[in-house]
């Protein structure tokens, strides 16, 4: 008895945290999510997915809070997507399709929006297959064709398969120059640091907080770019960029996952990866495993010594821990290499910000090298070089009426500023 309770708590769990999930992907989209809940599913229906019940009852609920947009957690077939459209009088998007849209306007690259595209076309497709065996099977099986429908449907995926072979091509040409692009990229004088993570792990919430602190949120050089980068100051006067990412998703539909990839093709131009975890999240285990292997695929690898680009583990919402569990996750980081401990976090709550600061700091230091310059005041054109091209720590005007100045660089820029201002 007891245990068949436990399993049903369990059961309702893993629903909730599925539907918490979808949640956080609609909101990704900017959607307002009025309404959420749990449908119990008796049998499918082939025409509405749902039992006619169900439908009326969420027909009531649209209408009463004027909704746009019915987001199921499932995959849905194009007759039912149409129907409960008819039925309903709003946008219905199936997981696949709401994924797609995430994808779709996250993506940053070329290459990123040829792959979200080939992935929509992919699906489109399997849907036209599904459709047209289904007709099949209704007029009878194999071997009758011709029709109006069958002709209809073998046109549309003629013109699916045409793109599909034209994004291809494409692609192929655009991998080719990608590294080219990287190594322009590279020309942004402050570290990239960026934030990768599941969906609902905080990544956005922390990306906020921790830009909130900083004088440079309006930064002028960034201000035009997306509003998932931002420059910020460090409290020991590092500067970087911070890059808030496409979040992983559970049970990602195959055919996405190439699209996924393209979306974080930048972490690996990143120099410290802030891999953000909801500890407090029941798969929180499984999810790390997920992570951390999607990296490897991007040749990431998240326990490399002195790795680059460098991986700080932030385990997230502890405020959400009852102190025993707290107590018992900060031993177990405590207990690990300083170069691989994790950081403790609230990103609602604040704490343990300055620790994660602090710890970028010092991966980025690390790897970075300080160089003493001694200027002449009236070398502005140096000074702006600076600035443009290493990360200027400090500056003053010495006793003598000179401009000294501490940069950071990288090692490989680093004996090309020092050779520029040799005197
Ligand atoms: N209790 C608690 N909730 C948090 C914390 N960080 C984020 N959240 C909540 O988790 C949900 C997902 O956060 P979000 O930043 O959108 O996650 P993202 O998908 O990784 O960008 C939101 O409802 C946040 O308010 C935290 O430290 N503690
Ligand atoms: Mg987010």
């Amino acid at each position: 008895m007891r245990r068949a309770e436990a399993l049903a708590t369990a059961a309702d769990r893993t629903a909730a945290a599925k539907l918490d999930e979808a949640v956080g992907l609609a909101r990704a989209i900017d959607l307002d999510v009025v309404n959420s809940g749990i449908v119990m599913l008796g049998q499918l229906r082939p025409a509405t997915y749902l039992g006619k019940g169900k439908v009326e009852e969420i027909a009531g609920l649209v209408k009463s809070s004027d909704v746009g947009i019915v987001v199921m957690d499932c995959a849905l077939t194009p007759v039912q997507q149409r129907n409960l459209e008819t039925e309903w009088n709003a946008k219905v998007l199936d997981r696949t399709s709401l994924i797609l849209e995430i994808f779709g306007r996250r993506a940053r690259t070329r290459e990123g929006t040829l792959q979200v595209e080939h992935a929509h076309l992919t699906y489109q497709k399997s849907r036209l297959v599904r459709t047209w065996t289904h007709l099949e099977r209704q007029r009878g099986g194999f071997g009758f064709l011709g029709g109006p429908g069958e002709t209809q449907l073998e046109a549309d995926r003629r013109l699916i398969e045409e793109r599909l072979a034209k994004i291809e091509n494409e692609l192929g040409k655009v991998k080719r120059t990608r590294e080219l692009h990287r190594e322009s990229r590279r020309r942004v004088p402050y570290p990239i640091v960026a934030l990768v993570g599941y969906t609902n792990a905080g990544k956005s919430t922390l990306f906020n907080r921790m830009t909130q602190a900083s004088v440079l949120s309006a930064d002028m050089l960034f201000a035009t770019l997306d509003p998932t980068l931002r420059a910020v100051n460090l409290p020991h006067g590092a500067r970087i960029i911070l890059s808030d990412t496409v979040g992983f998703i559970s049970d990602l539909p195959t055919m996405l996952i190439a699209a996924f990839r393209a979306t974080l093709e930048e972490v690996i131009e990143a120099d410290v990866i802030l891999h953000v975890r909801d500890v407090s999240h029941e798969d929180a285990e499984a999810q790390l495993a997920d992570v951390e292997d999607i990296l490897r695929q991007l040749g990431v690898d998240p326990h490399a010594p002195d790795g680059k680009p460098a991986l700080i583990e932030v385990w997230n919402k502890i405020d959400r821990l009852d102190p025993a569990e707290r107590l018992r996750l900060a031993n177990i980081a405590e207990r690990r290499p300083q170069a691989e401990r994790p950081i403790l976090v609230s990103a609602i709550t604040g704490e343990g910000i300055e620790a994660l600061d602090a710890a970028i700091e010092e991966r980025l230091s690390a790897g970075r090298v300080l160089i003493e310059l001694n200027l002449d005041p009236a070398d502005g054109a140096g000074v702006s070089w600076l600035h443009r091209h290493t990360e200027v720590i400090h500056k003053a005007v010495d006793d003598h009426g000179r401009i000294a100045m501490t940069v950071r660089a990288a090692p490989e820029r680093a004996a090309s500023v020092k050779a520029k201002f040799a005197h």
